[in-house]
């Protein structure tokens, strides 16, 4: 490694949601080193069309062990994002084995790859994306959730994550490797798939704003409260864990603010150009997991990075979701 930074970089998952805007910062951040991605096989380049910066991409499935190892061989990066994931908490109820098999199974030949080549003079940074969902249920009384706070997982994907975090944890301690674990809180930004709630909102108004969708939207539960970030402000938290955190511990990344539900709701309605949406509640009612308070301590992360977040979520970020899902509609 250099005193500008890292000579080479590798970020599994990198045509996914956040893996793409983390290839954008680290290719801004880091001009000089080289950069490389993987991406799963058949998988779409869409997320990357924008991006015009130099990276290497590999194709690679996360669980094909000797692949990992051989991609890890080859390139002998210096940080690893470790990125690549069964991603959907929904997903996860309807395919547990492949959730937990990709999630941790995955984890485990990144890590064992690091593991097999780790010697004196190679023992990369390994900055792994865990979840804020490994607190699962919370009571009003735990809150600002720290990293002390008990986990109490209520998905499959949940469970996934601390597996995946605590692997981390394990192999610093039994061989050194030196894992920085991020509990992420909530993110989004434009390209997040309509799957996710504050995209799935803005992507339906962008459909009634073309005459596409009759003028009503239903929610499932607007009482929620989470703790939201932009896309654009958590990668730049994920250059700053390489740069600066302790290997071996543990980290929340999240903005501290609670944001309803419904105050994602009326914010997207206010600025569409389309007054007479109705709100309707979802007969399929919320999942089992819905509801409930969830807002982070970032001060453990703030202190040792200095992480500032730069996007209000309400004033900036849902705009440039409404408006990302306008430009996609009218291409
Ligand atoms: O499922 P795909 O084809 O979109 O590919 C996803 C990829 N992925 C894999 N890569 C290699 N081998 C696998 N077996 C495998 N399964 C899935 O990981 C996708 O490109 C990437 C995850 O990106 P997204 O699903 O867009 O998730 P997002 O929001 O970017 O989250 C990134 C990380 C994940 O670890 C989340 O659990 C965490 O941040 O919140």
């Amino acid at each position: 490694m250099s005193s500008l930074g890292p000579n080479t970089i590798l970020i599994t998952g990198a045509a996914g949601f956040v893996g793409s805007y983390l290839l954008q910062e680290l290719t801004h951040r880091y001009p000089k080193a080289k950069i490389h991605g993987t991406i799963r096989p058949k998988e779409s380049k869409d997320n990357l069309k924008d991006i015009t910066s130099k990276y290497e991409l590999h194709e690679l499935d996360i669980t094909d062990a000797p692949s990992t190892y051989s991609l890890i061989e080859a390139i002998r990066p210096e940080y690893i994002f470790h990125l690549a994931a069964q991603s959907y908490v929904r997903t996860s109820w309807e395919s547990p084995q492949e959730t937990i098999t990709t999630n941790m199974l995955g984890e485990i030949n990144l890590l064992e790859a690091v593991r097999l080549l780790k010697t004196d003079k190679y023992n990369p940074i390994i900055v792994i994306t865990c979840s804020s969902e490994e607190y699962g249920l919370v009571t009003k009384s735990q809150l600002p959730i720290t990293e002390d706070t008990p986990l109490a997982p209520l998905s499959p994907y949940a469970v996934s994550k601390i597996g995946q975090d605590f692997l981390g944890f394990q192999y610093f301690k039994t061989y050194g490797l030196k894992t920085i674990r991020l509990r992420v809180f909530n993110h989004s930004g434009p390209k997040r798939p309509p799957a996710f709630g504050d995209s799935h909102t803005a992507h339906e108004i962008a459909l009634i704003e073309a005459g596409l969708k009759e003028p009503v939207i239903t929610y499932r539960d607007l009482t929620a409260v989470r703790d939201y970030s932009d896309v654009r402000d958590i990668v730049h938290a994920y250059a700053l864990a390489a740069e600066r955190c302790e290997a071996g511990d543990v980290y929340n990344v999240c903005s501290g603010i609670g944001t309803s539900i419904e105050q994602i709701y009326n914010t997207l309605l206010h600025l569409s150009t389309i007054k007479n949406i109705r709100l309707e509640a979802d007969p399929a009612g919320p999942r089992p997991t819905d509801g409930g308070t969830i807002i982070g301590s970032n001060s453990k992360f703030t202190k040792i990075t200095k992480w500032q977040q730069k996007r209000d979520f309400l004033t900036q970020t849902l705009p440039d979701i409404l408006e990302f899902w306008r430009q996609q509609i009218n291409v």
